[in-house]
């Protein structure tokens, strides 16, 4: 699985720190839509799906969340736990995140709004797209 974490600028001075996210210069797509998660119990995992277009980029500033990604052919752990890089999730990867605290907000900016025929939440359904090679070409 290619690398999917990024590493973001940061600006700072004695005042503190400050990130700025621009669309297709610190993530590869055009943002369209913010959104965040939080006030979820340690230990709930959600997710449970791929999306079959959608590009996002994950961070969370504070607290620590496990996102598992998984591409069909190959699984991997990611923690993001820090407010200075964030985890890359292109359209056509099984994503799965685990709240390691109750603090810990998932942040996200997604290159399209909110579209639920654009969600794959049956994982054979998700593995039929894999092999029969759905998203070949299609992906940041
Ligand atoms: C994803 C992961 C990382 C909306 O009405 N608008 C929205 O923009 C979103 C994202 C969700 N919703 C509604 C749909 C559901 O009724 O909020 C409810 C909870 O959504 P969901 O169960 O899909 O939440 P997660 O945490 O499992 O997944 C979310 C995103 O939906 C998903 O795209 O990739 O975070």
């Amino acid at each position: 699985m290619k690398n999917l974490i990024i590493d973001l600028k940061v600006h700072e001075d004695s005042r503190g720190k400050l990130i700025a996210i621009e669309s297709m210069h610190d993530v590869p797509f055009s943002i369209k839509r913010t959104y965040y998660v939080f006030d979820t119990p340690e230990n709930e995992v959600r997710g449970f799906h791929a999306h079959k277009a959608l590009n996002q980029f994950l961070w969370s500033p504070t607290g620590g969340i496990e996102i598992l990604m998984d591409d069909g052919n190959e699984k991997k752990v990611y923690v993001l736990d820090n407010a200075k890089s964030g985890l890359l999730v292109p359209c056509g990867y099984w994503h799965e995140m685990k709240w390691l605290s109750k603090e810990a907000i998932l942040c996200v900016v997604a290159s399209d709004y909110y579209v639920e025929e654009d969600y794959i939440r049956n994982y054979e359904e998700f593995k039929d797209h894999v092999v029969r090679g759905y998203w070949h070409g299609n992906q940041i």
